[in-house]
């Protein structure tokens, strides 16, 4: 009888399915995820080339919270539930539907833009048909909305659940503690999604609160805080499933807190390098989430070089084709700029 060397000893992790598989997740649906998390960086990374070519106005970048965004698309019911997201939300957006086309006209502020009519700034996102609901500037605006919206389906009896999501910076507005305690008093369907990249623009977030994590903060509102790897698609839809479970059997809100890092400057309008230095930046993309989508994708045989290769293309093509015709679409008559803003013009 031969004994086993110890590396040969399969270690539990490899007796067990991959992780997708123990989460419920079929290969194909784990590798859409992954589709989307690529596409929405490629869609990311040309508004940025836009914006330095002086295509376009101005670029707010998702780029390092596309695990957290996806698996927030796929916890939820599509067209069902609500969404109140934020500015970074590109990649949520576009996995529950909003197309690459409707966020390129927004960026060009072109005619058809379908948010806003091209009125608000980009990544305004909302779409009525996925019951996406529009956001405003001010940060957190959106938190107690959600509660609101939460409590009306629940007056109703419906079986809707509501997720909201913001940066942990707006965790110091008022309207993050209104929104949270009407959502814990009443046990309110509602998943509060703090994507917390560490900054608010440039203030770390050391200087943003005197609490080491956003998720400490739930206790005060009667519900639980869980915190979570928000680099790691897999572990992102651990929390999140879980959380609109909660919401869905009536027993309340959630305030989750994904652990991730802004890996892009704040804005198209920010030098980052006046405030964090490159070796800090360095060591974050080394836990880039959509490298460590593709490494778990490759390791677990859902993707190959190939397959990658392919995705590529596809993706290059859908952004093309959304640049071109956001780059080639008119702008909005002006007589139009005050539709759906006043009822009638007023006399002057
Ligand atoms: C009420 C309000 N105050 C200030 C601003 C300016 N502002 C826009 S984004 C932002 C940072 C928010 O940081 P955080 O909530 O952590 O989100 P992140 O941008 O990091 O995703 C600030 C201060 C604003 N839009 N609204
Ligand atoms: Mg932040």
């Amino acid at each position: 009888m031969t004994l086993a060397l110890a590396t040969d000893i399969p270690t539990t992790p490899q007796l067990l399915a991959p992780l997708h598989k123990q989460l419920g997740l079929h290969d194909d649906l784990a590798l859409e995820m992954f589709w989307h998390m690529l596409l929405a960086r490629r869609l990311d990374e040309r508004m940025w080339i836009l914006h330095r070519q002086h295509e376009v106005a101005f670029h707010i970048s998702g780029i390092g919270h596309e695990a957290t965004q996806v698996a927030a698309a796929y916890a939820l019911k599509r067209g069902h539930d609500f969404i109140f997201p934020y500015y970074r939300d590109l990649c949520l957006t576009l996995a529950l539907g909003l197309t690459p086309r409707a966020m390129m006209l927004a960026m060009y502020g072109k005619a058809g833009e379908p948010m806003s009519g091209a009125r608000q700034m980009p990544a305004h996102y909302s779409a009525r048909a996925l019951n996406i609901v529009s956001i405003s500037s001010p940060v957190a605006t959106q938190i107690p909305q959600a509660s609101g919206m939460a409590l009306a389906i629940k007056y109703q009896n419906a079986d809707q659940v509501v997720m909201t999501c913001f940066g942990e910076g707006s965790t110091a507005e008022g309207d993050f503690h209104e929104g949270l305690n009407w959502a814990g008093i009443f046990k309110l369907p509602v998943i509060f999604l703090c994507q917390n990249n560490q900054y608010a623009i440039s203030s770390p977030v050391e200087r943003e609160m005197p609490v080491k994590n956003v998720a400490d903060r739930a206790s005060a509102y009667g519900m639980p805080g869980v915190i979570f790897d928000g680099n790691d698609f897999l572990e992102a839809y651990r929390a999140l499933t879980q959380a609109v479970a909660r919401a869905r059997r009536g027993e309340g809100p959630t305030l989750l807190e994904a652990k991730m890092y802004r890996l892009s400057p704040h804005s198209s309008d920010d030098d980052d390098r006046t405030y964090r230095s490159r070796q800090e930046v360095e060591y974050w993309k080394q836990r880039d989430p959509l490298l460590l989508a593709r490494k778990y994708c490759m390791e677990n045989g859902l993707l190959d070089d190939a397959r990658l290769e392919e995705f590529e293309q596809r993706a290059r093509q859908i952004v093309d084709d959304a640049n071109e015709f956001a780059r080639n679409a008119p702008y909005p008559p002006p007589e139009e700029a005050l539709n759906g803003v006043w009822g009638a013009l007023p006399k002057i």
